[in-house]
């Protein structure tokens, strides 16, 4: 049965317009609000002010501020190797080690919101090709387990479950994949030829359905990818965040898949345009270490370079302790192609393994603050991994731990006390607070309305004690957030923040006054 409806996306770049061409009856989906400055092109012949100049043109898209106000996401590691105990599986498990024989998401997605999460990413196919709903283009899969008779769909339950707590749903779908290298699909050196995505199987129940249909150049394994992402994006309802690691797999040396990530943004611009498409992705980066922990300066504004494919990469090493700051950009200049707004996502496992392994423990209340600390409190946003069990539940010990968590960040900051403050902002770029009275402060949350860029170099923090202004604290960037812990409350009636150095105007977003309670 012939598709009805086909559409070529032009798959240039992430952000490029998605065209439907001479289908006047499919709107096609809003894939690229004007995005003009999340991408600024440089040159090699900008001079140093030039530079700083573009770096404070460059804006958020509404899809990165959407996910920047997340910022508490979750991530949770489930699949083969949940029973096995291996970390990176083999592609060539039996399915029916797939066993959680209590499932129960909804258990997911209530510690998750009381934990205060927002977004929750499932690993629906980790390295090993495994997946977790039953696809029409592997038998790698839950359908191929005797769990539920073949008939589980974990990504359902998932899905279902998350929405029904007001969680959004993510997805990780792991680029490289084991168990189609095994069976001759990736890394087979095929040609890059355009498909039709969809691709109809042989009793696919979708034949004769009016399904949007698109031309995307792809090789063999791109056009896998293709199709998966095609069943996880049209059939379990709107997703957030789509997440794309970086890794290659164990495949032998001479072996490479080019991964056809212009086909695969431009798919997922279609079908799922307000999903952020994360770390291997225009949207958001990774912040290079697996620890949480974003960098005390850290900015949003990066240079990258294009890798081809409709790519853009890193210019400076992806763990480079200065990635954004004026030296930063005319250091990458030479090999950089444009400064892009790609803020860090912050990921880190509240176990030691991503997956669940009976022997280990979750992270104390101490050890997830001070990674809150380095994360949401540095602008970046946080993305915890909570690795379901053998039962297919999260454990006892981490939900307690998620709950400990959520009420120790609510002691750190209970309450703004500059909320009702008298408030005088003066065109220089300093914030005043008359609080009315003397107030012990110990903890101090700035933003920048981050709409206008990240300008912030540097700003200090101020009290008036004893009639005179006196720094309290100061601090380099800022950007969405930055969270600041003083040593000792210090007790002032009247308080301010001065930007000492910026690349621009300075939109202040917040400027908060908290004593804790822990
Ligand atoms: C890594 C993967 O190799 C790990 O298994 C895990 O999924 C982590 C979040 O990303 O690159």
């Amino acid at each position: 049965m012939p598709l009805t409806r086909r559409h070529f996306l032009a798959a240039a770049t992430a952000t490029a317009a998605v065209a439907a061409t001479g289908v006047p009856a499919f709107a096609a989906p809003a894939a690229a609000p004007t995005e003009p400055d999340f991408r600024i092109p440089v040159s090699p012949d900008d001079t140093p002010q030039q530079l700083v100049a573009k770096a404070a043109r460059v804006r958020p898209t509404q899809r990165q501020l959407a996910w920047q106000a997340l910022e508490k996401t979750a991530f949770l590691h489930f699949g083969v190797n949940t029973f096995t105990g291996l970390e990176w599986g083999t592609g060539d498990e039996d399915p029916n080690v797939f066993q959680p024989t209590g499932l129960d998401t909804d258990q997911w997605a209530r510690a998750l919101r009381d934990g205060g999460f927002k977004l929750a990413i499932l690993t629906v196919k980790h390295h090993d090709g495994f997946v977790l709903y039953p696809s029409r283009y592997t038998n790698h899969s839950v359908a191929s387990s005797s769990w539920r008779g073949g008939a589980g769909d974990v990504l359902r339950s998932f899905a279902d479950s998350m929405r029904t707590y007001g969680i959004k749903v993510g997805v990780y779908i792991s680029p490289a994949d084991e168990n189609q290298y095994l069976d001759g699909v990736y890394a087979n050196g095929s040609a890059r030829t355009t498909r039709t995505i969809p691709t109809l199987v042989d009793g696919d129940g979708r034949t004769g359905r009016d399904l949007p249909s698109y031309a995307l150049d792809a090789t063999d394994y791109g056009a896998h990818m293709l199709n998966q992402l095609y069943e996880v994006l049209t059939e379990y309802g709107p997703v957030d965040e789509v997440w794309f690691d970086g890794a290659q797999g164990r495949i032998p040396p001479d072996k490479v898949e080019k991964y056809d990530w212009d086909s695969w943004y431009a798919l997922v611009r279609a079908l799922a345009p307000n999903a952020s498409i994360a770390v291997s992705g225009p949207d958001v980066r990774w912040v290079g270490n697996e620890g949480g922990m974003a960098r005390e300066n850290e900015w949003s504004v990066i240079p990258v370079k294009d890798t081809g494919n409709g790519k853009y990469d890193y210019v400076l090493p992806y763990d480079a302790e200065d990635n954004g700051s004026r030296e930063a950009l005319v250091e990458a200049q030479p090999n950089a192609a444009a400064l892009q707004w790609w803020p860090a996502e912050c990921d880190v496992s509240i176990r030691p393994g991503w997956f669940y392994h009976a022997d280990q423990q979750p992270k104390t209340v101490e050890q997830l603050t001070d990674i809150w600390y380095r994360s949401v409190g540095r602008g970046a946003v946080l993305l915890l991994n909570v690795p379901p069990d053998t039962d297919g539940l999260l454990p006892a010990a981490d939900v307690a731990r998620l709950k400990e968590f959520r009420e120790r960040t609510d002691r750190e900051l209970p309450r703004d006390l500059a909320r009702g403050a008298r408030v005088r902002d003066d065109g220089a770029g300093t914030r005043t607070l008359d609080l009315g009275r003397a107030t012990a402060v110990d903890r101090i949350r700035i933003a920048e309305d981050i709409r206008h860029g990240q300008q912030v170099e540097h700003v200090v923090v101020e009290a008036q004690v004893n009639g005179a202004w006196t720094t309290v604290t100061e601090a380099g960037t800022v950007g969405a957030a930055r969270i600041l812990v003083l040593p000792a409350p210090v007790t002032a009636r009247r308080w301010r923040l001065r930007v000492t150095q910026a690349r621009s105007a300075v939109y202040i977003g917040e400027f908060g006054l908290y004593k804790s309670q822990v």
